[in-house]
């Protein structure tokens, strides 16, 4: 009998509406009551609502019965579409048969409705074109179906019309998954056994840390089933243990006797050391000479930053909460670092800036820790002159590499760049593609091109929709090109980029002093050509950004030991004498002589409050 469960998942440039057509099929299939429901109920997170963007991928399960009358199973997986949580979308692809891909009609084929498609064609998944949105006054019907039409080499009448805000068009788009989402190919592994039952395998495409149940692994079972007390290995980290419970994903967990082939789900073991489970392992029963699935690559960080306790005094709080969110989040690359200032903490790498103020705000309100973040970088590496390479390490605690062209390390806070001992420092070039409406190519062009894009081609998906290959150091175009971009083409253009190679460059360090102190965490790289011009803009940001204090304080940028810009912020005189009556003078000498001590001390400590996000002031370079 052909296995009636539908496995898919929803993909889609950012905001085109995925969540939000999830929405509409909890409806249709009765998942969810009237009562419960509320708008992109999948995006469970306080901060994807706060945001109202998706982070997570979602899996849920639900029971619908076709015009057909048949029962069936479908197995829906929502994504992420912002670039920053791409890892999200690959992982979903691979636990399905099927993608929905939907375009919205008022915006066209954007940046990552390609990515997302190639993904999901590497897969070999059944495509299903949605057009959604249909019932905004700006829909462009025809033109985003040509689009789709030239994207998929698809006929005209498979591309589905929708809107899921109102509904219109969801239900023949549900009827459509159950008859062209090919069902799953049950148990392809039949090698094994496991008292009398097929050896199971599961790959783990998600992982979470429950505080009283403990790792829970999201899995795809592609042979074989799980089932309470079943002895299992995980194959890659060749770790063993037995299974505690199993079930779907429903509104919430929900435990079931058995899950299997075909079906996604959850499994719970007795293991409890947090690396001993890893997305992309295979879970599988003991049985004999049993093949691990093929898993997934690992990400490449695209930015780097340090992530410290404030204080320094919660260092094993930090880690313990670093390591619980790894497993709900397995783009993130983490490594123990310490620093003079700030003790012992981690260097963490993420896909994108999103992505490291998501960390960063899960950090803090999920396991309630205050943080000091170094500016975020991308990762240069530094080939180090002769001979030098040994003592350099051990002063400045970092891994000496090698390749072709010497002994480097990888640099990603200006502390650890020591000029003197450096021959060469290279920085990373991404290859970035640009889609956008032909009517905006100038002022992209130009915008690319002020940040050292270097122009490889134009290729049109339809007579005016283009896209435009760069190469492009990734440092300028990591803080505010995105939003640069979408002002220049009134929100249409979209990009996305991918590593390409490392390449010499001329970088400098810049360091901020503020009263006189050197504040480590607001040196940054800059391009030498464009230090002083940066130096001037943060000082004058810094000053606009910090409050007036009882004391002047002087704002400086410097190179080395060469102060490039300065700014003054004038003192606040605080009228301490203000309640005092009469004309006791040596009463309201001594009031003065003791603020005069108060604001010696403040001076010396640098007692200069800074504002959380004051990193971003550096950064943002006009
Ligand atoms: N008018 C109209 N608005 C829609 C429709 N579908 C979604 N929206 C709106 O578009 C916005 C984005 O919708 P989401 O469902 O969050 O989009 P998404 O694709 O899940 O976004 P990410 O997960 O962040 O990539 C919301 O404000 C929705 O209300 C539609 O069919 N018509
Ligand atoms: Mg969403």
């Amino acid at each position: 009998m052909e296995s009636k469960i539908r496995n898919f998942c929803i993909i889609a440039h950012i905001d085109h509406g995925k969540s939000t057509l999830a929405d509409r099929f909890l409806e249709l299939t009765g998942t969810i009551s009237e009562r419960d429901m509320k708008d992109q109920f999948l995006d469970s997170m306080d901060l994807e609502r706060e945001k109202g963007i998706t982070i997570k991928l979602q899996p849920i399960r639900m029971k619908y019965q076709a015009s057909s009358g048949e029962d069936y199973i479908l197995n829906l997986i929502d994504t992420p579409g912002h670039m920053d949580f791409g890892y999200e979308v690959s992982r979903s692809i691979a636990c399905v048969e099927g993608a929905i891909l939907i375009v919205d009609a008022s915006q066209g084929v954007q940046a990552q409705t390609l990515v997302n498609l190639r993904f999901a064609l590497d897969q070999k998944l059944k495509i299903i074109p949605v057009m959604n949105k249909i019932d905004l006054p700006t829909a462009d019907i025809e033109k985003t179906k040509n689009e789709i039409i030239n994207l998929l080499k698809c006929e005209e009448d498979e591309i589905l019309e929708i809107s899921a805000k109102t509904g219109e068009g969801v239900d023949k788009l549900i009827e459509e998954i159950v008859a062209k989402i090919p069902a799953p190919v049950e148990n392809s592994n039949r090698s094994g056994g496991n008292e009398g039952r097929e050896s199971g395998r599961a790959l783990i495409f998600d992982s979470i840390y429950d505080e009283y149940k403990g790792i829970i692994s999201y899995v795809r079972i592609f042979d074989g089933s799980f089932k309470r007390g079943d002895k299992v290995r995980f194959l890659g980290t060749k770790t063993e243990g037995e299974v505690l419970e199993v079930g779907y994903f429903r509104l919430s967990r929900e435990k079931t006797e058995e899950i299997k082939s075909g079906e996604i789900g959850y499994i719970i073991t007795s293991e409890k050391d947090l690396r001993s489970v890893r997305v992309g392992d295979t879970i599988a029963t003991r049985g004999k000479n049993i093949e691990a699935l093929p898993g997934y690559k690992v990400v490449k960080p695209m930015v780097y930053a340090g992530v410290y306790s404030q204080g320094g005094d919660k260092y094993e709080e930090l880690r313990d909460a670093v390591e619980k969110l790894k497993l709900n989040d397995a783009s993130i690359e983490i490594e123990p670092e310490s620093s003079p200032v700030f003790g012992f903490g981690f260097r963490c790498g993420f896909l994108g800036l999103l992505h490291l103020d998501i960390f960063l705000q899960r950090l803090k309100r999920e396991y309630d820790l205050e943080l000091v973040v170094t500016v975020p970088s991308v990762a240069y590496r530094a080939y180090l002159k002769e001979g030098v390479a040994a003592n350099y390490a051990k002063n400045k605690k970092l891994h000496i590499l090698k390749d072709e062209l010497g002994e480097y390390i990888i640099l990603t806070k200006p502390s650890e760049l020591d000029l003197q001992s450096v021959d060469c420092i290279e920085e990373p070039i991404v290859i970035m593609d640009v889609i956008t409406p032909a009517e905006y190519m100038g002022p992209v062009m130009s915008l690319v091109e002020g940040r050292r894009g270097q122009y490889l081609n134009t290729e049109y998906l339809d007579q005016d929709l283009v896209v435009l290959k760069y190469k492009i150091p990734l440092a300028p175009i990591l803080v505010d090109f995105y939003d640069k971009l979408k002002s220049v083409s009134k929100g249409y253009a979209s990009i996305n980029y991918e590593f390409s190679e490392y390449k010499p460059v001329s970088l400098v360090k810049l360091d901020i002093y503020i009263a006189e102190e050197l504040i480590e965490p607001l040196s940054s790289f800059v391009y030498k050509d464009e230090a002083f011009k940066i130096a001037r803009s943060i000082v004058a940001k810094l000053k606009e950004s910090i409050s007036r204090q009882q004391f002047v304080i002087k704002i400086q940028a410097a190179i080395g030991s060469k102060i490039i810009a300065a700014e003054r912020l004038s003192a606040l005189r605080k009228n301490v004498t203000e309640k005092l009556y009469g004309g006791d003078v040596s009463r309201k000498k001594k009031l003065l002589a003791k603020q005069k001590k108060g604001k010696k001390r403040m001076q010396s400590q640098g007692k200069v409050a800074l504002p959380h996000d004051v990193y971003l002031s550096v950064l943002k370079r006009d």
